[in-house]
């Protein structure tokens, strides 16, 4: 069992004083968690060591109650308390209680009366005017509070695409299930899969003719509906429990391709496209193409049954969502040189999971079984190396005892190959966190941050660079340590650090985990210019998140990412064999 480290006890500690007041509890309850958090953050010494002695009751503000609660924590990795108040509310509430203007009483008051659940919803409320009519509230702490949320970065109000994707979808399969439906897909930017989503839009269709009155009726009374915002003959918009805003629009199926392409955007793709139709004689409209006449009237309309008919009208190839950004795949889509992007069927392999050794949920053999069910030929084990203790690092003789259990499973005649690899830390001073006479015994190693990542820009890439000397290293982990809304990249010279992988042969992950999705496509953009290696990876600490290879896939499709760049289309013994032979 991994034990937490200190700053995840202290997290937890501020996480219950913040629960405590968003449920009213006295401020000296509350306080009482907010002083042992404070101990622990100047504790000298080691919190393990004074769990196991029994003695945290010395320390200041920890009293029996507390004691108890950080013990269960440190022994087990979790406390039921903790978990039970977050069952009362939802864990974004908590990004609420942190904006400028709001706090804990406010945020629960928001909950209650609005169903307010994270800083998107928030945002919505109050450009609705609804936060003025509240009790305590009125036209000035609205306006507080919007000026706070802007304070917090255009990022504050959007929802990350892996909460927003997994919604979407779910809505996208009952609005298929309306009546009268022939068609639906989502659109916008989580069609695009865009990192962060403003709202969810879904377009759908009903047979030429057909009233599409009755699926918005049925559509706005399912369960799951918290409120309707406006709702017309074609489009209904309404907020989803949990606050989400999600846009439907119902067309007859002659429109539903034109549509689906308007209400996909970006606004930016579409602008440009414009432009380019105008040139042909043509509009482009949600209501589809139409010839100009010479006075500048639309003319006849043009039968555009699906998306890539749209594009052959404009005499370009279809563009994959993913790339309708205007960055370049318009002119690209012209000259008929579109990038064949990357597919998941394209590869073989499943790089970076962790399991129960270090900080994952499920074992070696569980891993190796999910990754066989999603049809992966290999997966590479790469658990956390020794100094990220708070993970459980495994020291070399765990390293090797690993080693005979991948030895077993790989026995057993499943369809997957594991192979033996390493998430090893790269240290302060760019050094790797096992001696060279192990990296050497591995047959992936990846190189990651962890700790210590506040240092300047100048520094940080010294240090990854270092890293790069190293011949045992083979790809460079989640390159920025960004968490999506959570924390900023750290700074170094990204163009610089790519430069000396392409020249080392270091390859570098696309990290699938949704919080992360780093590369980003805008940094896997930069990295395939210079030809630099990529693998699509999953970080995943449990077997659900292997899946997380959809977000990988997606991201580098963003970016334009080809079959031929990535290493995990070869078979795992010519993988192994690619990620050794081009170190330099
Ligand atoms: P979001 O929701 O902020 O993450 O981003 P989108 O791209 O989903 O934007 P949204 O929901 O406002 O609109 C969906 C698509 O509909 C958008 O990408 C393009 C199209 N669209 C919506 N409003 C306009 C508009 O005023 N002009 C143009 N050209 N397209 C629009
Ligand atoms: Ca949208
Ligand atoms: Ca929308
Ligand atoms: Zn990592």
């Amino acid at each position: 069992m991994a034990h937490p480290d200190k700053a995840f006890v202290i997290g937890v500690l501020r996480e219950i004083a913040a629960l405590l007041q968003l449920q009213g509890e006295s401020v000296f309850k509350v306080r009482a968690y907010e002083r042992a958090a404070d101990t622990l953050d100047q504790l000298q010494g080691d919190l393990g060591a004074r769990v196991e002695a029994g003695t945290l009751q010395a320390l200041p503000g920890f009293g029996e109650a507390i004691a108890t609660k950080v013990t269960e924590l440190w022994t087990t990795g979790a406390l039921g308390y903790h978990q039970a108040l977050l069952k009362a509310f939802p864990r974004s509430l908590l990004a609420v209680c942190d904006v400028p203007g709001v706090g804990p009483k406010r945020a629960a008051a928001l909950y209650h009366a609005l169903g307010v659940v994270d800083r998107a919803g928030l945002q919505r409320a109050c450009e609705a005017q609804q936060v003025r009519a509240l009790p305590g509230f009125g036209a000035k702490s609205e306006a507080a509070i919007l000026e706070g949320l802007a304070s917090m970065g255009a990022q504050a109000a959007r929802t990350p695409l892996a909460v927003a994707r997994p919604v979407g979808e779910a809505w996208l399969a009952r609005v298929r299930a309306l009546p009268g439906i022939v068609r639906a897909e989502l659109a916008g930017s989580a069609r695009r899969w865009a990192e962060t989503v403003g709202d969810l839009d879904i377009v759908a269709s009903v047979s030429d003719g057909a009233d599409p009155l009755p699926a918005m009726q049925a559509f706005s009374a399912l369960p799951g509906v918290a409120k309707v915002l406006g709702s017309g003959a074609t489009k209904t918009s309404v907020i989803l429990d949990g606050g989400l805003q999600l846009d439907l629009r119902i067309v007859g199926e002659t429109d539903f391709g034109t549509a689906l392409h308007h209400f996909t955007g970006s606004k930016a793709h579409h602008v440009k496209l414009r432009g380019i139709a105008r040139e042909k004689h043509l509009t482009l409209s949600e209501w589809g193409v139409h010839r100009i006449h010479k006075d500048g009237s639309a003319g006849a309309k043009l039968a555009v049954p699906d998306e890539a008919a749209l594009y052959r009208a404009l005499h370009m190839d279809f563009v994959p969502p993913e790339l309708r950004e205007d960055h370049g795949e318009i002119e690209a889509a012209l000259a008929h040189a579109l990038p064949r992007l990357v597919e998941r069927d394209d590869l073989l392999g499943i790089t970076h999971a962790h399991t129960t050794d270090s900080d994952g949920k499920d074992s070696v053999e569980d891993m190796a079984r999910a990754a066989a069910a999603l049809g992966a030929r290999y997966l590479t084990i790469t658990d956390h190396s020794p100094t990220a203790s708070y993970a459980h690092g495994l020291t070399a003789d765990r390293l090797r005892a690993q080693w005979d259990e991948i030895d077993r499973v790989n026995d057993l005649g499943l369809s997957v190959r594991l192979l033996k690899g390493a998430e090893v830390d790269i240290l302060e001073d760019g050094s790797l966190d096992h001696p060279d006479a192990v990296l050497a015994k591995l047959e992936v190693v990846i190189g990651s941050i962890h700790q210590r990542h506040k240092m300047d820009a100048d520094q940080m890439t010294a240090r990854i660079s270092k890293a790069f000397d190293n011949p045992h290293l083979h790809i460079w982990g989640h390159a920025t340590g960004r968490l999506i809304g959570q924390r900023e990249p750290y700074g170094l010279h990204m163009e610089a650090l790519l430069d000396k992988a392409a020249a080392k042969g270091v390859a570098v992950e696309i990290n699938g985990a949704p919080k992360r999705l780093d590369l980003s496509a805008a940094h896997a953009r930069l990295a395939k210019a210079r030809g630099v290696a990529l693998v699509l990876s999953v970080d995943a600490h449990a077997t659900a998140q292997l899946d997380n290879l959809r977000y990988a896939v997606a991201t580098a499709r963003r970016a334009g990412i080809e079959k031929r760049d990535v290493l995990t289309r070869l078979p795992a013994a010519k993988f192994v064999s690619h990620l050794h032979g081009m170190r330099r």
